[in-house]
């Protein structure tokens, strides 16, 4: 069996999962957001990386389908902690060239905010430069619906792709996360210190919020903090989580 009938079936199966990683806000220690990110416990293989299976839903023209799982199954999530009683923050996810470019996506998203129930203001959109560069001008006109509903966009792996500044703006990123290539060199490369600062400056000269990913070291949080960053993600303070742990997560903090 390939991968690519295997995960057609993979949904049906009740074989994917999103697990959920908190982000934080480092002047009071609050949970200010989580990334949602995927999972596929394959019969056969265990446990794969969406950095295998992406690509092979993509080629194989059930990218849509995936991400729609993933859409729906985020915002049931939230559904259930909002009638639980636990305010969640706002869910982050992530989106593939293919949504953006159906010219579809602003319909699927509005659809399952109806169908769950559930305020913009709970989702937020990841996507990364290399994907909104692809077509910016479709990007653009669907990010800028999105926005204008109430969601928030999130631009990921900031540093990595061909960005010109200008388009932050008209993407209507409310933040962007800089890539954990730069949090990892923090420690040992002075360079990377200037490239972290400059982000985490740009960011706030464009009204833009800047959150840090993979911070694994109490070292790397010191020099972010010190250099003005406010947000960070990573293995310091958890790994992605599944849901029950992040709700007895959120239940602790309050
Ligand atoms: O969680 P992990 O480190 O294995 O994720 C690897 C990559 O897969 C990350 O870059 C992440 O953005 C991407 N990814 C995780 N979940 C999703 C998803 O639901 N949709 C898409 N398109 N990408 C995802
Ligand atoms: O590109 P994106 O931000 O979506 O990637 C998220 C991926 O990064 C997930 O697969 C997640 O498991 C991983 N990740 C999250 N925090 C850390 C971290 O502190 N260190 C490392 N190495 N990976 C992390």
């Amino acid at each position: 069996l390939t991968l690519e009938s295997s995960l057609r079936s993979a949904i049906d199966n009740l074989e994917l999962s999103l697990l959920y990683q908190p982000q934080w806000d480092m002047q009071d220690h609050s949970i200010i957001g989580m990334e949602a990110l995927l999972r596929w416990e394959h019969p056969q293989l265990g446990e794969l990386s969406p950095v295998e299976f992406i690509p092979v839903a993509e080629a194989s023209g059930q990218m849509l389908a995936l991400g729609d799982w993933v859409l729906n199954q985020a915002l049931s999530q939230v559904r259930h902690w909002i009638d639980d009683g636990v305010n969640p923050p706002p869910v982050s996810i992530n989106l593939s060239m293919m949504q953006l470019r159906s010219g579809d996506l602003v319909r699927h998203i509005r659809n399952s905010l109806r169908t769950w129930q559930v305020d913009p203001s709970y989702l937020q959109l990841e996507l990364t430069e290399g994907i909104a560069m692809e077509d910016p001008i479709a990007a653009t006109s669907q990010l800028q619906q999105l926005s204008a509903l109430g969601v928030r966009i999130a631009i990921g792996d900031f540093g990595t792709g061909y960005s010109s500044l200008a388009h932050l703006k008209r993407f209507h990123a409310s933040l962007i996360k800089i890539d954990r290539s730069f949090i990892e060199g923090l420690d040992t490369d002075p360079e990377n210190q200037i490239i972290v600062s400059s982000m985490i400056t740009l960011a706030h000269n464009l009204g833009l919020q800047a959150l840090a990913e993979g911070v694994e070291t109490e070292s790397q949080l010191q020099t972010l903090r010190a250099h003005g960053c406010r947000y960070m993600q990573g293995f310091y303070w958890s790994h992605p989580l599944n849901s029950d742990t992040m709700t007895r997560l959120m239940c602790d903090m309050r």
